[in-house]
C-alpha cells in the first residue's frame, strides 16, 4: 500500500540514526591527550548516534588545581571557526574533583572541534580537540511504532472524508429535520472529491519525504570510508584512487565539491598519505608506506619486496577542511621484488593472529631488544577510554637510550580488529588526526603560528631532540567493540623503525 511505504519512509527518516566515524574505520569516538595551557588533560568525545545529536564529553585533568572547565563545539576551519558560541560549563564529579563531564549538541556534520577552556590556580588555558562529525548508518524502525503511526494516519484520512460528508449532509439542518435526497447526493459527491484530494495529498507527502530521505541517505553515505580503487602496475607499483561510485546517491556525493578529492589532501604528520598494507586473513605482515601524489587525483607507491597473497589496504588522508578519511580496499598481489624500504616507510612480519587470539604483552624487536606492553591487570573492556603504555628495552633488558621521534612523534600505533571492521591509527596525542589538530590549534587565540610548526606537532608538545626521547610511549584509545585485536606499535631507535605487535582479546 502506497501510504504505508510513505509512512515507513517518513518514520525511517525521523528515526534515522547515524553511527559516526573518524579518520579510522569503525572507531568513532575521539580520544585526546594534551595540555590546555598549564593543565594536562585527557579528553574523550563520544560522538552522537544522530546528527544533530548530543556528544558526551569526559575530561580528566591531571592537575589538581582546575576549578572549572567549559566546552563549546564549533567548526574546525573556515567560517564559524573563530566565533565561538557561549561555552557550556562541564560538571565536576563530586567523588573525583579532577573528572569533568559535559553533553554538547553537535548541530552539523563535517570537521568540527570541541574547544576546552580551563580555569584554575595557574590562570586560564585553552585547547581544541578536532571531532569528525558524521552520519553513517540508518537504523531500522520499530515495527510497533510504524503500525501505530500507520493506524493513526488511516484514522485521520478516513476521518476527514466522513467529516466533510457529515458537514455537507447535515450542516444548517433545522432541529429534527432529515437530510433531503439532494443533500445525501451532494454529501456523497463531496466525500468522493475529498477522498481524491486526501489521496493526492498523501501522494505529494510521499514524494516530499522521498526527496528528503534521499538527501538524508546522501549525507549518511557521504562520510562512509571511501572505497579505494587499487591498480597494480609495472610489476612493482600500486596506484590508489577513490573508487567511482555505483548508486545515484554515491555519484552525487562523488561530484560534491566537499567530497574527498585526493588531489587536494593536506599533509598529516609529514606525509600526504599513510598507506597500510596488511596481509590477510592472518595479519601476519604489515607495511606502513607513504605514497606520492600523482596526476589525476591519485597516489602511487613503489612497493617493497612482498610475498604473493591478498592484502588489505587502509589509506589515511586529511581533506583541506581537516576531515580525516580512510580509504579501504583489498588486492591480490603476485610476489614482488621491489625497492628497499626508505625514509619513513616500515614493515613487520611475524606470527599470524590466532583465532581466538592469544593475549601477548612482549614483542621482540630485531636488534634483540623488545617492546613491553604494560597492560593493566584484568580483562580489557570495549567502549572505555584506556591508556596504552609501552616500554622499549634494549637487548640487555635495560630501558632503551636511543629513542628518536618517528615522523615527529614518540610513536604510532595501529589497532586492527581481526575481521578488519576496525582500523585506527593512533598517536600519543590520541585518535585525532594530527593535521586536524594543527588546524584546530591554529585557530586558538595566539595559536596562529602553530600552523608553521614542523611535522604537525601539537602546540603543547615541543619537538623533541633526537636521542632524548624517554624509553616509553603511550596512547590514549578505547576499543569500539569487543573482539580480537592486533596492535602494531611503531617507534624509532637510532635511525631504525621498529614495530612491536600485541594481540588482545577485548570483552
Ligand atoms: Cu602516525
Amino acid at each position: 500500500m502506497r501510504s504505508r511505504t510513505q509512512l515507513f519512509g517518513l518514520l525511517t527518516l525521523l528515526l534515522a540514526a547515524a553511527l559516526p566515524l573518524s579518520a579510522h574505520v569503525g572507531s568513532p569516538d575521539v580520544f585526546y591527550e594534551g595540555s590546555a595551557g598549564p593543565y594536562p588533560l585527557v579528553v574523550t568525545v563520544r560522538v552522537p548516534q544522530v546528527i544533530p545529536g548530543v556528544a558526551e564529553i569526559q575530561i580528566r585533568s591531571e592537575s589538581r588545581d582546575v576549578r572549572a572547565i567549559r566546552v563549546v563545539p564549533m567548526r574546525l576551519a573556515g567560517p564559524g571557526s573563530n566565533l565561538p558560541p557561549t561555552p557550556d560549563l562541564a560538571v565536576q564529579s563530586k567523588d573525583d574533583p579532577q573528572f569533568f563531564t559535559a553533553s554538547l549538541w553537535l548541530m552539523e556534520t563535517g570537521a568540527l572541534q570541541v574547544r576546552v577552556l580551563v580555569d584554575g590556580g595557574q590562570g586560564q588555558g585553552e585547547v581544541s580537540v578536532p571531532v569528525p562529525s558524521s552520519a553513517q548508518r540508518t537504523l531500522p524502525m520499530q515495527k510497533s511504532l510504524a503500525g501505530l503511526m500507520f493506524a493513526l494516519m488511516l484514522l485521520l484520512a478516513v476521518g476527514v472524508v466522513f467529516i466533510v460528508g457529515a458537514i455537507v449532509r447535515e450542516g444548517n439542518l433545522e432541529g429534527g429535520e432529515l437530510p433531503s435526497n439532494a443533500r445525501q447526493r451532494r454529501a456523497r459527491r463531496a466525500m468522493l472529491v475529498t477522498s481524491v484530494l486526501v489521496t493526492v495529498l498523501l501522494f505529494l507527502g510521499k514524494a516530499w519525504w522521498g526527496v528528503n530521505a534521499a538527501d538524508f541517505q546522501r549525507r549518511v553515505d557521504f562520510f562512509k570510508p571511501p572505497a579505494a580503487a587499487l591498480k597494480f602496475v609495472d610489476g612493482h607499483r600500486l596506484e590508489i584512487r577513490v573508487a567511482r561510485a555505483d548508486t545515484a546517491v554515491e555519484r552525487a556525493n562523488f561530484r560534491s565539491p566537499a567530497y574527498l578529492h585526493l588531489g587536494d589532501v593536506i599533509p598529516d604528520h609529514g606525509h600526504l598519505m599513510h598507506l597500510f598494507l596488511l596481509r590477510v586473513p592472518d595479519l601476519n605482515a604489515m607495511w606502513h608506506l607513504h605514497p606520492d601524489s600523482i596526476a589525476g587525483d591519485a597516489f602511487a607507491a613503489d612497493l617493497p619486496d612482498l610475498p604473493a597473497g591478498r592484502y588489505q589496504v587502509f589509506a589515511d588522508v586529511v581533506d583541506p577542511r581537516g576531515y580525516p578519511w580512510t580509504l579501504v580496499g583489498s588486492i591480490d598481489l603476485p610476489q614482488i621484488v621491489g625497492k628497499p624500504l626508505a625514509g619513513d616507510d616500515s614493515a613487520w612480519s611475524g606470527a599470524p593472529l590466532a583465532s581466538p587470539s592469544v593475549d601477548s604483552t612482549i614483542s621482540p624487536i630485531p636488534d634483540g631488544g623488545r617492546i613491553v606492553w604494560q597492560r593493566p591487570a584484568g580483562p580489557l573492556k570495549a567502549d572505555l577510554p584506556l591508556e596504552f603504555n609501552f616500554a622499549v628495552q634494549d637487548k640487555g633488558g635495560r630501558p632503551a637510550q636511543d629513542m628518536e621521534p618517528y615522523m615527529g612523534m614518540a610513536g604510532h600505533a595501529e589497532f586492527v580488529r581481526s575481521d578488519l571492521s576496525v582500523f585506527a591509527h593512533v598517536h600519543p596525542a590520541g585518535s585525532v588526526s594530527m593535521a586536524a589538530l594543527e588546524l584546530a590549534q591554529a585557530g586558538l587565540p595566539g595559536g596562529g603560528d602553530s600552523a608553521q610548526m614542523p611535522m604537525s606537532m601539537p602546540m603543547s608538545t615541543p619537538m623533541p631532540e633526537p636521542g632524548t626521547l624517554p624509553p616509553e610511549v603511550h596512547f590514549p584509545y578505547g576499543f569500539p567493540q569487543p573482539g580480537d585485536y592486533r596492535i602494531f606499535v611503531q617507534i624509532k631507535r637510532a635511525g631504525r623503525v621498529e614495530t612491536g605487535v600485541f594481540d588482545a582479546h577485548v570483552q
